[in-house]
């Protein structure tokens, strides 16, 4: 049976959150801006010689639409964060989700990937790169300028969380087997006891 992922895509409104889905679905840019409430998609691809069918869920930058956020977080197992670069705000925005990512999850190590898109825009830049840097460093994510408009980067923002998480599931399910095996190791033991 193929990998599955539920990638889901957070940040503040208009950074470009569904610009960024639909460029990589339909390779498509959409100029119009329509704030999104909530909207899912699957694309099945292949991912380093494996199949892998990506599970997309394009969320709510607006405040109004956010009331389902904590739902969508708890079932989440790769999150893109995404900031425009035009937008110094953006950046305290991804700041926010993230640390709600880690309220929910109660963990630091779910993967996650710091996005600064409209990287076409560079004349009204408000983010540096190492900006960007910075705090992907501080989520211990990897990080990524892209433009939904021309396309640069995108695949890679897919590609990436998606690795992350296959890595990130196949080290779980590891540590799951052997603790499996210790505990049965131990229960061996047990038996062993009783019958001396
Ligand atoms: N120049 C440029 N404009 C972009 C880019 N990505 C998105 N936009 C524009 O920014 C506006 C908002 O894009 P959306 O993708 O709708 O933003 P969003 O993050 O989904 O917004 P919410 O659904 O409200 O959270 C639209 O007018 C897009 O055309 C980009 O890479 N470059
Ligand atoms: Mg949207």
């Amino acid at each position: 049976m193929e990998d599955k992922c539920k990638i889901v895509i957070v940040g503040g409104g208009s950074v470009g959150k569904t610009c960024i889905t639909l460029r990589y679905l339909n390779n498509k840019f959409i100029t119009h801006y329509d704030p999104t409430i909530e909207e899912s998609y699957r694309k099945m691809t292949i991912l380093d010689g494996k199949p892998i069918l990506l599970e997309i869920l394009d969320t709510a930058g607006q405040d109004e639409f956010r009331s389902v956020r904590d739902k969508y977080l708890r079932t989440g197992e790769g999150f893109v964060i995404v900031y425009s670069i035009t937008s110094a705000d953006s950046l305290w925005e991804a700041q926010s989700f993230h640390e709600a990512i880690e309220k929910v999850k109660d963990t630091t190590d779910t993967p996650s990937l710091t996005v600064g898109n409209k990287s076409d825009l560079e004349s009204q830049r408000q983010v540096s790169t190492s900006e960007g840097q910075e705090l992907a460093q501080k989520f211990r994510s990897q990080f990524l300028e892209v433009s939904a408009k021309s396309g640069k980067n995108i695949e890679q923002v897919f590609e990436t969380i998606a690795r992350d998480v296959r890595n990130w599931k196949a080290k779980k399910s590891g540590k799951n087997q052997s603790n499996k095996r210790n505990s049965s190791a131990i229960s061996k033991k047990k038996k062993n006891c009783e019958i001396i």
